[in-house]
Order: C-alpha cells, then structure tokens, then sequence
C-alpha cells in the first residue's frame, strides 16, 4: 500500500496520526537515534524531514540513522529544492497556496519535476497554508509571503478548498515551527468540515493536552518537531494524545 492510501485509510477510520519533524541541521546524529528509537517504541506514524535551510549537508545521514532504528516511513518535508534525498520514502510536493509568490507556488516544482521522476519516491501533493501565529517565522521569512491571519477563518477555509479543488491530495495548516501560537481551533474545525482530504496541523504544540485538541478539532495528522528537540522523551506522551484523542461524532 502507497503511503498515501495509508494516510487516507487511516483518516477514513478516524484514527489521528502523529508525524514527528526532524530538522537535521538543528540536531546531532545522537539526538537523531533517539528521537528514532523512541518514535519507534511509542508507535508514531511517520516521520516528517526538512527544514527552512540546510546548513550542514546532513539529510542523507539523517536518514539513514531513522531507517536503523525504525521502520516508520520517512517523509520529506523540504524548506527549498536542495532538500530531496532517494534515500527517503515520499516526499510532500507543498505548494504554498497562502501566498502570492509564483516561485513557491509551481516553480520551485518545475525544477523538481525531473528529478522526482526519475527517483523511486512517492510523490504526495500538498497544500501548504501559512497561518499568523505571534511573531514572525522562518518560513515566512523564506518564503516571501504573506501568513493568512488567525482570525479570517473565511480566507482559510476557502484557499483550502481551493486546494482540494486544485487536486492537491492533502491540506496543511502550517504555524511555523517554534510558532508563539498554534493553529486557533475553530481554523482547523471548520477548515476540515470543509474538506475530504487529509488535514495536517503543526508548529508550536508543546503539550499532549494541545495535540490532543488539535486532533479532536479535525487534523487527522498532527506535526511536532520542536518539543522534541529539547526532548524525545516526550514523544511517547504525545502519540498517546494523539493516538487515544475522542472522536467527535
Ligand atoms: C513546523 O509544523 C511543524 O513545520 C512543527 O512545528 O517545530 O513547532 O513543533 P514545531
């Protein structure tokens, strides 16, 4: 099964998945395993890898580290198009439809293209929705573009039904990583009743309580990466938020 139909089935059952962000400029190959091991041991469901920059030249390695020590698919997640790497399972094709640069939108993707074909990786579409969440955020800042704000719930939902109309397979509400605050409630509620495909929500969930209302509120795949850096002992604590979050019916 395509990791894709995997998300999808998933979400059909209404079973909230946690995807687990590695930046591998911000971490030691050290920090790396043990991030590994514990995702692995706490049964998260995929691992998000990319990062606005990448200083070091360490994916290829960072990866390979994840794959010794567990089976959870990998999934790029790349700040620009120096971040690609066969080494990984499947790649998210996010085009930034928050904003207005014609670069993130499809021309970064035009000078992917070739090389993702010829790659043996799952290519899964995104739409990639920048939300104002405090302060400014890196991605923000890399981009050149401007976050919806949090409080125009009708821009949100109609770019993300935009996307879906797009084709684009999956919506991610996006508050930056580090973000001051995470994606408002209502944003991710009515965004998804809005929506069949896939909702991913991330940047700045630091406690299982918060992961957990995501979850409730409609993101069917919830990202954390910064509060894991700091300690990968708290993974387990957050897929359990994730993984038991009640079904609202
Ligand atoms: C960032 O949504 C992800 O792209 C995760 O954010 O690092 O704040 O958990 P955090």
């Amino acid at each position: 099964m395509s990791i894709y139909q995997d998300i999808l089935s998933r979400t059909e059952l209404g079973r909230k998945q946690l995807a687990v962000l590695v930046d591998p400029d911000k971490l030691l190959n050290i920090e790396v395993e043990s991030i590994a091991i514990n995702a692995a041991k706490s049964g998260v469901d995929y691992f998000f890898v990319g990062g606005s920059l990448l200083v070091n030249n360490e994916l290829d390695q960072c990866i390979k580290t994840m794959k010794a020590n567990s089976e959870i698919p990998v999934i790029l997640f790349p700040g620009n198009n120096m971040q690609l790497s066969w080494k990984a399972d499947a790649i998210l094709f996010l085009s930034l439809i928050s904003g207005r640069n014609a670069e993130m939108l499809i021309g970064r993707h035009v000078i992917a293209a070739p090389y993702l074909k010829l790659s043996p990786l799952e290519v899964i579409s995104c739409g990639y929705m920048l939300i104002e969440s405090g302060k400014s955020t890196a991605v923000q800042y890399m981009s050149n573009t401007m976050p919806i704000p949090s409080d125009k719930l009708d821009i949100a939902i109609c770019t993300a039904m935009a996307g879906e109309m797009l084709g684009l397979k999956m919506i991610y509400l996006e508050a930056g990583s580090g973000a001051q605050y995470s994606i408002p409630i209502p944003m991710i509620e009515q965004v998804k009743q809005n929506l069949t495909i896939p909702l991913i929500a991330g940047g700045g969930l630091r406690t299982p309580e918060k992961a957990s209302e995501a979850a409730v509120a409609g993101a069917d795949i919830i990202v954390i990466g910064n509060a894991f850096e700091k300690n990968s002992g708290l993974i387990c604590e957050m897929a359990d938020a994730v993984h038991k979050a009640p079904k609202i019916i």
